[in-house]
């Protein structure tokens, strides 16, 4: 729909779609290695920053890994969870407004 478009004295102009952080969740079970994986299969981080942000999720609890328009978020979200399902870990993983 067009909750983008915003009507002004007769001329439209046009905002830029929300943009949404995705976000990692930590939890007791889910294995490192395995996060790290996620992390660069799904976001296409390098080793490095996948292990760097992944341990900032141990640490803190949650951790951002990359903020993207409403759809596509929503698709790593899905991603996430259904590929954790799979394999049987908890790990979880939402989006918020950035
Ligand atoms: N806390 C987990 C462990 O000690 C590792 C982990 C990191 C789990 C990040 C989830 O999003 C996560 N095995």
């Amino acid at each position: 729909h067009q909750d983008n478009i915003v009507e002004k004295t007769g001329k439209a102009s046009i905002k830029p779609p929300s943009m949404y952080k995705v976000i990692l969740l930590n939890d007791d079970y889910t294995p490192m290695e395995f996060v790290v994986d996620v992390m660069q299969r799904f976001f296409h981080k390098n080793r490095e920053q996948a292990t760097q942000i992944m341990l900032q999720v141990h640490t803190k609890g949650a951790g951002v890994c990359g903020v993207y328009p409403h759809g596509i978020a929503e698709t790593k979200v899905n991603q996430v969870v259904e590929y954790a399902r799979e394999h049987q870990h908890p790990l979880q993983c939402i989006m918020e407004e950035a």
